[in-house]
């Protein structure tokens, strides 16, 4: 069973507008399509005009009362630009091409009956990691060099060693709302094939209080690095979705234990502050710090004066070493 329709759709991207096409399966509504963070989607004119053809297998969804929607939601005040526009809508019972390959994505051409299998994109932007998928779709993400470190926060609670100060906590990823500026705190983790959405935060699903503090601290446990091979690299990895206010009115740092003090290797700027709107990847080389007692942690100072901003989201931290 394949759905058709030809497409002209122009549209931000998320956060700012998502657009979905859903299948009801007797039950419930699938998602089948989700317009992407980046870039925004664009159907520009081809043959003089604009209209894409694009299809859907829905044959893991038939039942007797099969429908299809189309949605978009806002955010944040911006309108769709132009937005959707539907024609010459399908659903008919048609063989639909497969190379029964999970790592690929299968489409089908319908003027032809062709299929076209186009391999899944699989690397996480960090070049410490060899990047692999397995015939379930699980994307493996594997340190090159020996990792001394990992956590991906999935027991939703404190992991064993670390701590976690005023305003951090760890739990299931959750949007935020009624931030004045950046971004809302994100709806899923990073972790690759997960479905805990674990990840720690500073008030996750929520924004961080107007209050004068110095800096609070999410503190990592303890790893022994002094083994680290010499020459080596000794890389902290981690994903960041931060939004913040900016110096002198919120100051947010990631700083290293070198097994005698705190060495700083990251410290937030003035105007404009961080504002993410995706997991973005952080790699700092701490070989320099190598250590029986590694610690890392995340600090952020507030004020009175401050804006209303979602602050800090982590996922997967790793302290590895990479050839
Ligand atoms: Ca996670
Ligand atoms: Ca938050």
């Amino acid at each position: 069973v394949v759905l058709t329709f030809w497409r002209w759709l122009t549209s931000d991207y998320q956060p700012y507008v998502t657009n979905t096409v859903d299948v009801y399966n007797g039950s419930t509504w699938v998602n089948l399509w989700t317009s992407p963070t980046s870039p925004a989607v664009s159907d520009q004119p081809t043959a003089g005009n604009g209209w894409t053809l694009v299809d859907y297998n829905l044959t893991p969804y038939a039942n007797a009362n099969l429908k299809v929607r189309f949605g978009f939601t806002t955010a944040n005040g911006n309108a769709p630009s132009g937005g959707w526009n539907v024609d010459d809508l399908l659903i008919e019972n048609r063989t639909f091409p497969s190379d029964n390959n999970l790592c690929t994505a299968d489409t089908c051409n319908p003027l032809t009956g062709g299929g076209t299998f186009t391999p899944i994109a699989l690397t996480d932007g960090d070049a410490c990691t060899t990047d692999s998928c397995d015939s379930t779709r699980s994307f493996l993400h594997s340190p090159v060099g020996a990792s001394y470190m990992g956590e991906s926060f999935s027991s939703l609670a404190v992991p064993t060693g670390w701590t976690a100060g005023t305003e951090w906590g760890f739990g299931a990823a959750t949007a935020s709302s009624g931030h004045n500026y950046g971004n809302p705190d994100p709806a899923f983790d990073f972790t690759p094939s997960s479905l805990d959405n674990g990840i720690a935060g500073v008030v996750i699903g929520g924004n961080a209080a107007l209050t004068t503090h110095t800096a609070y601290y999410l503190t990592s446990k303890t790893v022994s690095t002094s083994g680290l091979p010499s020459g080596q690299k000794l890389y902290l990895t981690f994903r960041r979705w931060l939004n913040s206010d900016y110096s002198p009115y919120m100051v947010n740092t990631v700083e290293v234990w070198n097994g005698l003090a705190w060495t700083s290797v990251f410290t937030s700027g003035g105007n404009p502050g961080v504002q993410d709107a995706a997991w973005t990847l952080q790699q700092f080389d701490i070989s320099a710090y190598k250590n029986a007692n590694m610690q890392v942690r995340w600090g952020f100072t507030g004020s009175v004066n401050a804006l209303t901003v979602s602050q800090w989201n982590l996922d997967d931290v790793s302290i590895q070493y990479c050839p």
